[in-house]
């Protein structure tokens, strides 16, 4: 595993840090996971890696490998039959926090809801 980059003033690695207050969904070596603080639903959560790289194409293929997969396991988690899964970079892609991010946005039934505990293990 190479070193991670920790950047001070990041509010993503500070939260992967538990530097910062989070809701952790779910963890592994390489992610963290956790609810957005402006959930566009319930159980919207996302998965970062746990070294600073502020663009997709900036990670390294050992971490970007660990994402999806994590990624995966939160939507099983919710289950929610559909949902999203969203990763922008550049402030045209509409990337608001400089450091990679995937979104995992379920769909809830809009009556009932995912009634989902969280942390999800
Ligand atoms: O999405 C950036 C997302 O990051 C947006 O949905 C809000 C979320 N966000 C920003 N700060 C926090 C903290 N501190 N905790 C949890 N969630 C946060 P983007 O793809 O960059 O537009």
């Amino acid at each position: 595993m190479s070193n991670p980059v920790y950047v001070a003033n990041c509010i993503f690695c500070r939260i992967a840090q538990r530097k910062a207050p989070s809701t952790c969904v779910y963890e592994t070596k390489y992610s963290y996971a956790f609810l957005d603080i402006g959930p566009l639903s319930e159980g919207h959560t996302l998965v970062i890696p746990k070294t600073h790289a502020e663009f997709l194409h900036e990670l390294s293929d050992e971490y970007l490998a660990d994402l999806l997969p994590v990624a995966k396991k939160i939507a099983i988690g919710t289950k929610a039959e559909q949902y999203n899964i969203l990763q922008n970079n550049g402030k045209e892609a509409h990337q608001a926090v400089g450091h990679v991010h995937v979104h995992v946005i379920p769909k809830p039934n809009q009556e009932e809801g995912l009634g989902i505990k969280w942390p999800a293990k």
